[in-house]
């Protein structure tokens, strides 16, 4: 079935990763109801697909990934709307769910909503040309989809003061200095670069993939002894799955693995 959406562009690729685009450039890919409605739809399709393992999530045009949650869709709702429709937490929370790799392209301005829809990605990988902030507090408001608790963990508690409540921007050079980005490209180079990163991510076990991925998440839940104990048990569960002794006979053998995610 073709993935028909109005506020995304999904492409698949046959190396086994899908390019995810937020299609709203007339608003700076503003986030949206009908957008994070979408995003949902799109992660359950894939979420238990094997030919896609991999995501990137970037933003059409050239200056935003998303420019924050939509103010305008925001602006006139009440308390009782809000709190009724739970507003935002749908998208959010299954996108935190989702248990394959995803990772943020951001191609230009990553703010407020945009930010936090990055940090919700294992990876941000920024063009040189990306922007990053919480600019909700000159609106009159917060960071509503985990800004403030996972930029905290990501920059620590006085850059993410700092940004939060003066509501600057940082570039890319500061959120790589900062740890919030993983690496910097210059903007012509960076979806490119991306698709390499999801190519050689898709290359792998996807099993091996999911793992890896829930035992780094498990770092910021956990203790470190807990999370260590957690890691050496999950070790021990990947020897059930075939491609564990793929890999292994692959690497004795010297050849490539040839893994069938099982
Ligand atoms: N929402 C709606 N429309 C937007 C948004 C947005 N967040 N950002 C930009 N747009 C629109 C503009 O209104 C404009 O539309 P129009 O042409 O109809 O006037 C169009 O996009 C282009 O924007 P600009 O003309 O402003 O472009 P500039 O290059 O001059 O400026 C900026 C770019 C600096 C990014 C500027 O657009 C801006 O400041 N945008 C708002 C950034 C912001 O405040 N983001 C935070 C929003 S609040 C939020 O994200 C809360 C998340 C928590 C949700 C809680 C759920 C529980």
């Amino acid at each position: 079935m073709p993935d028909t959406y109005s506020t995304l562009l999904i492409e698949r690729h046959a190396d086994g990763y899908a390019v995810v685009t937020l299609n709203r450039p007339e608003s700076l890919n503003a986030l949206n109801s009908t957008l994070l409605g979408e995003l949902v739809a799109f992660l359950d399709t894939v979420e238990n697909d094997d030919s896609v393992r991999c995501l990137i999530i970037t933003g059409s045009g050239e200056k935003a990934f998303a420019a924050g949650a939509d103010i305008k869709e925001m602006a006139d709702q009440t308390y009782a709307e809000m709190y009724r429709s739970n507003f935002f937490s749908e998208g959010a929370d299954r996108l935190a769910r989702f248990r394959k790799p995803v990772i943020a392209a951001v191609n230009g301005f990553a703010l407020g909503g945009g930010c936090e829809l990055a940090m919700l990605c294992d990876i941000i990988i920024a063009s040189e040309k990306a922007k990053f902030g919480q600019p909700e507090i000159n609106l009159g408001v917060a960071p509503g989809i985990g800004g403030s608790q996972r930029l905290t963990r990501l920059v620590g508690k006085s850059k993410a003061m700092d940004l939060i409540l003066t509501g600057r921007t940082m570039d890319a050079q500061e959120a790589l200095a900062s740890n919030l980005a993983a690496r910097v490209y210059p903007h012509e180079t960076l979806l490119d670069e991306c698709r390499a990163m999801a190519s050689k991510m898709a290359s792998q076990s996807l099993l091996a993939l999911m793992a890896n991925k829930e035992m780094v998440n498990a770092a910021l839940e956990t203790t470190l002894t807990q999370g260590v104990q957690f890691e050496r048990r999950l070790f021990h569960s990947l020897f059930a799955f075939e491609d564990q002794k793929e890999g292994m006979r692959a690497f004795v053998e010297k050849r490539k693995p040839a893994f069938k995610h099982r």
